[in-house]
């Protein structure tokens, strides 16, 4: 990123050098340029919020980040019922990891916040699991770039409670 800048500026100084005194229209068309080119420096942290209700939903089917950044995620349960009844999680799945299959064996888990402690290889991360009214933060590091799945793994909520977490390469 620094080389970038610094590449910017030269560029920037040696217009400016050129039509110095002279051709303006150039040099606006090089300040639009670097306008675009600071743009695609990338947050080192982002932070995304979603949230689950009493009906059993997300509120938000992609949750979009980028690789290298560190990611500050939010789960709010909106809802009113207990964790005990409508407890919501988000578990995000490494690829190629069976959905159905990690969402079955997290049934048995209820003491682990139904994320199994033998399966955390097909974890990227996951929250605990809240009630209505309250909410949990975690904080991990973008994985490498593409698309994972995440679920609520609530017995019975992942059929509804699910989305795609997308990593960008930057
Ligand atoms: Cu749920």
């Amino acid at each position: 990123m620094k080389m970038i800048k610094r590449t910017l500026v030269m560029v920037f100084a040696a217009t400016l050098f050129i039509n110095c005194g002279s051709d303006k229209k150039k040099e606006e068309k090089t300040e639009t340029v670097t306008k675009q080119e600071v743009k695609k420096e990338i947050p080192k942290e982002k932070k995304l919020g979603i949230s689950g209700n009493d009906l059993m939903k997300f509120n938000k089917s992609k949750l979009t980040v980028f690789e290298g950044q560190k990611v500050i995620l939010t789960l709010n349960h909106t809802g009113k019922m207990a964790a005990k009844s409508m407890g919501h999680n988000i578990v995000i799945l490494q690829k190629g990891v069976d959905v159905s299959g990690f969402a079955m064996k997290a049934i048995a888990a209820s003491e682990t916040g139904y994320v199994p402690q033998d399966a955390l290889a097909d974890v990227v991360a996951y929250t605990k699991v809240i009630g209505g009214g309250e909410s949990t933060t975690i904080e991990f590091d973008a994985p490498a770039a593409g698309t994972y799945d995440f679920i609520c793994s609530f017995p019975g909520h992942y059929a509804l409670m699910k989305g795609k977490f997308i990593v960008k390469k930057n």
